[in-house]
């Protein structure tokens, strides 16, 4: 699977559930990427490395686990030093551009750490003007911070709204300031979940438009291109423009549902999380810096929301989906589509009540830790196939650089899936999700086979080991059945033996002493 003139073109959702994909989920209406799977490979085993967006994002570009790249959680940098998949690709002669979200650094900085993704620079429309890359190895960069209606919007595409006459673009939006006590708690009740922003203004709308002209733009300099296509949905809040907010009616939505009694068998803090505001819970969340981000509104939610919640999930997934069907179009329009290699996927799930939890953060179960993940390469890789290779997203940059006929670098982590993107069978016997999620609580590690998934905790001797054949919606907990400390036993050594094994090499070994 080599081609030194091979395009790579990697699109990604944010916070997308694996089951959002129209050819699998009835319920959904995602032409484009359904098109993806009929032309490509879906793989339904695919897992984060971290179920937040700053570390996964780092590994995407690094090749490195978030231990290992030093973005180890929300609220990092990834430091800008470090090589990069774009900067290697960079160096020989690629175009690389990025478009959408980064979230590569956090919204304060200090001195030794400065970040740019802040207040005030990213509504300093004349900073954004002049910076249009090198940033993390990408040539070309355009960049926006928010999610839906957030104060953090600025960046390239306020430029490209005021640009397209749209000049009263921030009355769309919350104030620059951090969210209002009233507006946090909305976070997830936003009713109605319809914005009056116009479609045409939206930034899933100027995603896709700039990834095209991205794409031009390597075409004008005769460059293969690698382009990191980076959709902002369907992250939350729930609010999206029109046709899409009302695309699905939230009475034909099934949110997923809590099992009376499904916690008993597991750690505390999945208890707490379904009992709102339980005092050891928040007690716990709020022991470090930064607390939990993104589960904090767990338990005694209701059903009716949820439902309205999901019909602007679906509605923000369709609308991404029609942009990329523009960029899949632009590839044919071009003659790209034969030597352009396409990965879909996301940085990590999400929850809609599944196991009485919503959003992200610490619960690993499949809906938080399993992604979509779509290859496409015409004459490589398989026509309308489905795998269930396991793939970590860990693997994405050693395997862009060996479609694209480069040597990885020693010290990047991650398998090359090359065999099993061509069908040749699989090449992952396990894959690790970290999670670092606090200094000192909430780290937790999981190792998942073809068949089990055991989660261990740096602080505690409690666990996780679901078997995901016998038990796919993981209501049952092994870890302490005496019928399973076998089990447990084999796959602790296992997770060890993974982990030795995908140790990053930091240089190579010269002589023998
Ligand atoms: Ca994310």
């Amino acid at each position: 699977m080599k081609n030194t003139e091979l395009n790579i073109l990697l699109i990604t959702s944010d916070q997308q559930h694996y089951n959002t994909l129209g050819i699998e989920n009835p319920k959904i209406h995602t032409p484009n990427l359904d098109r993806l799977c009929k032309e490509g490979t879906r793989f339904s085993r695919a897992y984060c490395p971290n179920p937040t967006c700053t570390p996964t994002r780092a590994t995407l570009l690094t090749g490195l686990m978030p231990s290992q790249h030093g973005a180890w959680t929300l609220g990092t940098k990834l430091q800008e030093h470090l090589p990069t998949l774009p900067g290697l690709l960079s160096q020989q002669g690629y175009y690389t551009g990025l478009v959408g979200k980064a979230h590569f650094q956090p919204l304060r900085g200090n001195e030794r750490y400065p970040s740019i993704e802040k207040h005030p620079e990213l509504r300093n429309l004349d900073f954004w003007r002049e910076f249009k890359g090198d940033w993390y190895g990408f040539n070309r960069v355009e960049t926006a911070r928010m999610h839906a209606d957030e104060g953090h919007v600025g960046g390239h595409y306020a430029i490209w709204m005021e640009e397209k006459g749209f000049k009263n673009w921030a009355d769309y939006f919350q104030e620059p300031d951090q969210m209002s006590d009233e507006r946090r708690k909305n976070y997830t009740h936003e009713d109605p979940r319809k914005w009056d922003l116009p479609d045409e203004m939206h930034y899933t709308t100027w995603t896709g438009e700039r990834t095209v002209a991205l794409m031009d733009e390597a075409q004008d300099a005769d460059k293969p291109f690698m382009i990191w296509s980076s959709f902002h949905d369907p992250h939350p809040p729930y609010i999206v423009s029109e046709p899409w907010a009302s695309m699905y009616d939230p009475h034909d939505m099934e949110p997923g549902g809590y099992t009376p009694g499904e916690h008993q068998r597991n750690p505390d803090h999945f208890r707490y999380s379904v009992q709102e505001h339980h005092p050891d819970y928040w007690q716990e969340a709020c022991r470090d810096q930064g607390a939990i981000h993104g589960s904090g509104f767990q338990g005694g939610y209701d059903r009716e929301a949820l439902k309205k919640d999901m019909a602007c999930y679906y509605g923000m997934v369709s609308f991404m989906d029609k942009e990329i069907g523009r960029i899949l179009d632009a590839l044919d329009e071009r003659g790209l589509t034969e030597t352009t290699l396409v990965v879909f996927t996301t940085d990590h799930g999400h929850f809609l009540g599944q196991h009485g939890l919503t959003q992200k953060a610490i619960h690993h179960y499949e809906d938080l830790l399993k992604v979509p993940y779509i290859v496409r390469y015409p004459g490589q890789v398989p026509a309308g196939g489905v795998s269930s290779d396991l793939q970590n997203l860990v693997d994405l940059p050693r395997t862009f650089l060996s479609a694209a006929g480069m040597e990885p670098p020693i010290h990047i982590q991650g398998i090359d899936q090359s065999p099993s993107w061509q069908g040749k069978g699989a090449v992952r016997q396990a894959s690790i999700t970290e999670n670092h999620h606090g200094y000192t609580r909430f780290h937790m590690n999981t190792l998942v086979t073809q068949r089990y998934k055991l989660t261990v905790h740096s602080d505690s001797d409690q666990g996780e080991l679901f078997d995901l054949e016998a038990d796919p919606n993981e209501l049952k907990n092994l870890w302490d059945d005496s019928a399973y400390q076998d089990l447990k036993r084999d796959l602790l050594l296992q997770y060890a033996r993974t982990r030795m094994n995908e140790e990053p090499i930091q240089m190579p070994r010269l002589f023998g002493a």
